[in-house]
């Protein structure tokens, strides 16, 4: 990363967390419509990974994407107003959280089928070769995740095919309250890839510049016509599976352990002590955030609920 770059990381990063915290708010005062999904502890791994794609290239995130949505141009108050249904969302109230996406900023949006989008990213891969386009499309999966059929099917196809596709993995070590170890026989996800000859890397998930890097190379790899990447990004879910649950099936001294880890108080100090920037330009992104949130929450809660009226606009082709 340029120096320009890791400012920008860290704004985005300090971005994601403000956002889910004032989401949180949101939630506690019953304005959220539904569970309230975080990604605190994994930051990183979306805005790493999101950060080394090509403007051309297309991604799918997930529930715990949030940082891939504003890496690719979505402001806050999306986010807001689509998990408070409000009429304003880019889905105009009709769905929720991140079921969103806009194929012109190249966000593919995600259901909820866990490893659906996996075969769908690989078509994206593949078509865009058939039609001579460069593009790679990029997406994540849970640990849980990686125990679906389209998980296998997926990437058993991109592998024969060698579409250009990189699948980011999250290990989390928690598939809602199912540890891995009751998930399944392996400790590492990369085995899976493996034994599709899919090439696979473990990554400090916690660590926004190793999840750049080495997405960049995932990147280049399926770019350069070898077919898909496999990232397993090692990592921690921080709270429950959504704020419903409070998670107290995970062992207190793990989450203590993972507490010391923090992917944004970490590269706080890496961008201070190692890469000499001061802390006033950090601040000055800090305040950014501040101010880019506050107004959006505005935004959104002043955002009407959306008409009955419309409710079956754009739901079909004309
Ligand atoms: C095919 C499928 N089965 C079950 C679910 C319900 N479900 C949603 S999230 C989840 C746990 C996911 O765990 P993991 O893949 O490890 O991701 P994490 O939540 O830890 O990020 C389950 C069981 C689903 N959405 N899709």
């Amino acid at each position: 990363m340029t120096s320009e770059q890791k400012l920008q990381a860290y704004y985005f990063l300090k971005l994601n967390r403000a956002l889910e915290e004032r989401l949180l708010s949101f939630y506690k005062q019953n304005k959220v419509v539904g569970g309230l999904y975080r990604s605190l502890g994994q930051e990183a791994i979306s805005i790493g990974s999101a950060m080394a794609l090509q403007p051309q290239d297309w991604v799918a995130p997930l529930i715990r994407n949030v940082g891939a949505f504003l890496v690719r141009g979505y402001r806050p108050r999306d986010l807001f107003t689509q998990y408070m249904a409000k009429a304003t969302s880019p889905t105009c109230g009709r769905d929720c959280n991140t079921h969103f996406g806009d194929i012109q900023r190249g966000v593919v949006a995600p259901i909820s089928m866990l490893g659906a989008m996996i075969p769908v990213m690989v078509g994206v891969g593949w078509g865009s070769r058939m039609q001579g386009v460069d593009r790679v499309g990029l997406t994540y999966i849970g640990d849980g995740g990686t125990s679906t059929g389209d998980f296998h099917e997926g990437l058993n196809l991109a592998s024969v095919w060698k579409a250009p596709m990189v699948l980011i993995a999250e290990h989390n070590q928690f598939a809602y309250s199912t540890p891995t170890s009751k998930q399944m026989a392996i400790t590492d996800l990369v085995d899976r890839a493996k034994a599709y000859a899919i090439p696979a890397e473990i990554v400090d998930g916690n660590d926004v510049l190793a999840v750049f890097a080495a997405t960049g190379r995932a990147l280049e790899h399926a770019r350069s016509g070898q077919g898909p990447y496999f990232l397993e990004c090692k990592t921690m879910r921080m709270r429950g599976h959504a704020e419903h649950d409070d998670a107290r099936y995970v062992p207190a001294e793990l989450l203590e352990q993972w507490r010391g880890k923090d992917p944004i108080e970490r590269f706080t100090r890496q961008l201070l002590d190692e890469f000499g920037f001061a802390p006033e330009q950090l601040s000055e992104q800090d305040e950014r955030v501040k101010v880019l949130i506050e107004e959006d929450a505005e935004f959104a809660d002043n955002s009407p609920y959306p008409d009955g009226s419309g409710a079956l606009g754009g739901v079909f082709a004309s």
